[in-house]
């Protein structure tokens, strides 16, 4: 498909407000996963080009950016949000090229992003600090303030609502912001760049440069002139950030994915329950870092559970993104491959149902089939890894202290659902699951603006979305003053 609806460069850096070559004018390709072919030359950015990003966005802190007040920095988040509503149509027919998910994930994609900016565009002057009780001879109050230059790297799952999460909740609270997307998608995040620059964003508040993770991610971690990175992404590169931030003692929060789980108790509604257990393991092929892989199910309604799934999975169609099936491709070949792997280890154990590539998706492109597999063995590895596909594990369990057990035997934590109509076993299961976000008869992969969101153990640490994102990208500062 032509790219001709395109309204800003793709193969360039957005750099102080300006479109720019990179340093070495040096491009690589963005893929369409839905046939395997080129989709458009994007910028290649070097160290330099990392320099020039960190130096911009210093300046615009001691510049016109760093003069707006929260109530100004608020109205241009909201203009954003209109200039965003304004292209929907045009990002979500991005988002579904670059990422392979279908057209109308793209499109939800494209309201949260608009969300996000009104959240925070709202937010941006009610944050306020503290004041402190100390000896009567003094004021003290806590001052919030901004961190200074914010990194942001990020996966290719999701871009526009990570972008969201992290780019406005930063730029709210005043901070310069050196956005590296991902190599394997980027063009929603140079559109967000154009929509800033039309909305007037003073130069340097948002610098956008795409690249190589282990050369441009890599040195961006490591400059001293960065005050803070937010990465999303796997737990492998997230252990080398944190140790290339260590080097600085920059500040990060870190978001890694997880492994989890559902638990469907014998009196939850089923009815109710059923869309929300298939959809949140197969929403984006499965490729977020909140799905829900783990299907924990009361062992009385185990063979009606796997029942219903499997009717719901073999309905389930993969195809074209833009003919919008209910999942599209997976991101790349090496994402497929990875896929393939788990599933070759999964031939020990049952394979309940599984959908149906439709027959017009090309065999160039990166296509998974969506498969619920089941097992009394919550310890294999299905169980276990983040597969990042479209893969779902139904694991019975026999009473309540089994399921939280079964629950938190992972190393991850991000998020975890309850489905259950006793509403004393709703709040002790939820306050004993080891996860960032609990969900009781619901759950909610990817939404939930104004929730806190994060994870513990190697789910990662730090919280985005929601008001507590304005707190971690801020920093407190205590006044003490003696009037004694
Ligand atoms: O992730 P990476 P990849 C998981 C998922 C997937 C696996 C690999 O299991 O199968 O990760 O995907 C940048 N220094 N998740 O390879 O490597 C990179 O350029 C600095 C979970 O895409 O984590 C990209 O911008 N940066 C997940 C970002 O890190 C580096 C979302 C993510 O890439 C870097 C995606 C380095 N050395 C994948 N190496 C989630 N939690 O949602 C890479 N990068």
């Amino acid at each position: 498909m032509s790219l001709d609806f395109l309204w800003f460069p793709t193969n360039k850096i957005f750099i102080s407000g300006s479109w720019e070559s990179t340093a070495h004018s040096q491009t690589m390709n963005l893929v369409n996963p839905s046939n395997g072919k080129v989709l458009a030359p994007i910028a290649k950015s070097s160290v330099e080009d990392v320099n020039t990003a960190v130096l911009v966005a210093n300046q615009a802190l001691n510049g016109h950016w760093g003069e707006q007040t929260a109530l100004q920095r608020g109205r241009l988040l909201n203009k954003m949000a209109n200039t965003v509503e304004k292209y929907a149509d045009r990002l979500a027919v991005i988002e579904a090229l670059d990422v392979g998910k279908p057209l109308s994930q793209a499109k939800k994609d494209v309201v949260a992003l608009a969300r996000y900016l009104e959240f925070y565009g709202a937010a941006a002057d009610k944050i306020h600090g503290v004041t402190i009780p100390y000896q009567n001879d003094f004021t003290v109050f806590g001052l919030r303030e901004r961190l200074g230059v914010t990194a942001h790297i990020i996966p290719w799952n999701y871009p526009m609502q990570i972008i969201g999460r992290s780019i406005c909740a930063s730029l709210a609270m005043g901070n310069a912001c050196v956005l590296k997307p991902s190599e394997d998608a980027c063009l929603t995040a140079l559109a967000f760049g154009e929509i800033a620059r039309e909305c007037g964003l003073s130069d340097g508040a948002l610098n956008i440069i795409p690249g190589i993770g282990q050369e441009t991610g890599q040195y961006l971690a490591t400059h001293k002139n960065v005050h803070h990175i937010s990465f999303t992404g796997s737990v492998t590169t997230g252990r080398l950030i944190q140790k290339f931030a260590s080097t600085n003692v920059t500040p990060t929060t870190l978001e890694l994915g997880g492994k989890s789980p559902q638990i469907v108790f014998s009196d939850a509604n089923l009815d109710k329950a059923l869309p929300f257990l298939v959809n949140a393991g197969i929403q984006n092929s499965g490729q977020t870092c909140s799905a829900s892989s783990r299907i924990l199910v009361h062992r009385p309604i185990l063979h009606e559970v796997l029942e219903r799934m499997a009717k719901s999975y073999k309905a389930l169609k993969v195809g074209s993104a833009l003919e919008d099936y209910d999942l599209g491709p997976v991101i790349s070949q090496k994402q497929k491959d990875i896929i393939s792997n788990y599933e070759d280890k999964g031939t020990n154990i049952e394979l309940v149902a599984q959908g149906f590539l439709t027959e017009s998706a090309e065999t160039t492109g990166f296509y998974k089939n969506a498969k619920l597999f089941h097992t009394s063995d919550y310890k294999h590895i299905l169980a276990q890894e983040e597969i990042f596909g479209p893969i779902q594990i139904v694991i019975p369990f026999e009473d309540e202290a089994e399921a939280i057990a079964i629950a938190n035997a992972t190393d991850y934590g991000l998020v975890a659902s309850v489905w259950t109509e006793n509403g004393s076993r709703q709040m002790r299961v939820a306050k004993k699951v080891k996860a960032g976000q609990v969900f009781i008869n619901n759950y909610g992969a990817g939404g939930g603006i104004e929730l806190p969101f994060g994870g513990m153990g190697k789910s990662g640490h730090g919280r985005e979305k929601g008001f507590e994102a304005l707190y971690g990208f801020s920093q407190l500062k205590t006044i003490a003053n003696f009037h004694g």
